[in-house]
C-alpha cells in the first residue's frame, strides 16, 4: 500500500477551517486505502515561542481534533512528532545535504521572518522546513496531503531526496505532494487575499474549529464580499464570494455550479447564512468527539505511545540505512 505521511502544528488549541479543509479531511479519506502516518509536530511549533504547560496542553488537543475529525488509530499511525528522537537526528543530516540559498528561497520563511522581524526570527524558523525534509523521507513517504503553503516544502524534499540517492545510493522514495485544488487554500474571511492562517488572520477572519458555532456564524455572517449582489464564482473579481463558495462546497458536497444555480436570484446573505448553518452541522458532533477524547487524557496517551512505538520502528530502520551509507562508524 503506498505510504502518506502529514503533520500539524500544535501551536494554537484549535485548528482553524483551513487546517481542516486543506489538510485534515484528506488525511481521514487516505487512512483507508494507504499506509498513513500522521503526527503532531511539536519540533516544528518551538520555531516561535512557547508557554511549556500551554505546548504540552495543545498537543494533546491536536490529537484529540484529529480524532475527533475521524482519524482511526486502527487505520492509521498517529504519533507526536518528538516521541521519535529519529526526526531531529535526520534532519541534521539533511541540514548538511541543503544548501543555504535553497532554503533562503523558501517563501514561508520569508513570509513569517518579514513578519516578526530580524531579532524574532530563530533559526529554526529558518531550517523549519529541513527538518520537514526529515519528516517525510524518514517514512519513505510516496504522497504527501497538505495544503498549498506547503507545496514548496515538499518541491525541496523531492530535490533533497534525489541529491541523497545519487551521491550516497538510493535510499529514499520521492514524494509527490496531494494537493485539492478546491480546498488548497481556503482564504482568510475577512482579507480574501491572504490565506486563513492562525499567526496572520485577525479574530474575526479565522475559523476556529473549537470556537462556539454561534461566534463561527457570525463570522460567516459578516465575511467580506463586494459591492455586488450575484453569487457567482469568479476567484479575481470575487475573491470573497468565491471563498464562501469553495468552502460551501466542500461541506455539503455539492459542485460550485449547482451552488452558483441555487443562489441565482438571492443574495450575498443567503449564502453566508446557509453556511454558517452547515458549519454549525458539521462542527458540533466534531467538538463532541473530541471532547470525549479530552475527557480520556490516559486513553488518548495510550494511543499516542502505540503510534509513536510504530512510527519509531520505521524511522528508526531508515535512521540506520542512512547513517551507514554517509560512512558513520557503527557504535561497536
Ligand atoms: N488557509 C489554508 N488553506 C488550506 N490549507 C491550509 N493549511 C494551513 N492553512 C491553510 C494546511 O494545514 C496543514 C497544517 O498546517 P500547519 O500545522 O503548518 O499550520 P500552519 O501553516 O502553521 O497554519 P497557519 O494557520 O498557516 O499557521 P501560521 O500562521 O503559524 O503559519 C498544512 O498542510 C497546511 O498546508
Amino acid at each position: 500500500r503506498p505510504r502518506v505521511l502529514s503533520g500539524i502544528q500544535p501551536t494554537s488549541g484549535s485548528f482553524h477551517l483551513g487546517n481542516y479543509l486543506g489538510a485534515v479531511r484528506q488525511w481521514v479519506d487516505l487512512q483507508k486505502e494507504n499506509d498513513a502516518f500522521y503526527m503532531v509536530v511539536d519540533l516544528h511549533a518551538i520555531t516561535v515561542p512557547q508557554d511549556p504547560a500551554t505546548l504540552r496542553q495543545n498537543t494533546r488537543i491536536s490529537a484529540a481534533q484529529l480524532l475527533g475529525a475521524g482519524l482511526d488509530p486502527e487505520h492509521c499511525t498517529l504519533f507526536v512528532q518528538s516521541h521519535v528522537p529519529e526526526h531531529a537526528q535526520l534532519a541534521w543530516v539533511m541540514n548538511c545535504l541543503t544548501g543555504f540559498g535553497e532554503a533562503s528561497r523558501m517563501t514561508q520563511f520569508k513570509d513569517k521572518s518579514s513578519r516578526y522581524g530580524a531579532d524574532s526570527t530563530t533559526v529554526g524558523l529558518f531550517t523549519y522546513p529541513i527538518l520537514q525534509i526529515a519528516d517525510i523521507l524518514l517514512y519513505q513517504a510516496d504522497a504527501v496531503p497538505v495544503g498549498e503553503d506547503q507545496r514548496q516544502h515538499v518541491e525541496i524534499t523531492r530535490d533533497i531526496a534525489e541529491r541523497f540517492n545519487s551521491r550516497y545510493a538510493p535510499v529514499f522514495t520521492i514524494p509527490k505532494p496531494y494537493i485539492l485544488k478546491e480546498t488548497a487554500k481556503i482564504m482568510d474571511l475577512q482579507d480574501p487575499g491572504i490565506k486563513m492562517s492562525k499567526s496572520a488572520s485577525s479574530p474575526k477572519g479565522l475559523v476556529s474549529l473549537l470556537d462556539e458555532a454561534k461566534v463561527s456564524a457570525k463570522k460567516f455572517k459578516s465575511a467580506v464580499t463586494d459591492t455586488g449582489t450575484v453569487v457567482s464564482y469568479d476567484e479575481e473579481q470575487k475573491p470573497g464570494v468565491s471563498n464562501l463558495l469553495r468552502i460551501h462546497s466542500a461541506l455539503s458536497g455539492q459542485s460550485v455550479e449547482q451552488l452558483v444555480a441555487h443562489f441565482e436570484g438571492k443574495m450575498y446573505g443567503a449564502l453566508k447564512t446557509e453556511l454558517a448553518e452547515l458549519f454549525a452541522e458539521w462542527v458540533t458532533p466534531f467538538q463532541q468527539r473530541t471532547g470525549a477524547f479530552l475527557d480520556d487524557p490516559a486513553e488518548l496517551d495510550r494511543v499516542l505511545a502505540i503510534g509513536a512505538e510504530k512510527a519509531r520502528a520505521v524511522a528508526s530502520e531508515t535512521l540506520a540505512t542512512v547513517y551507514d551509507r554517509i560512512g558513520f562508524l557503527p557504535a561497536a
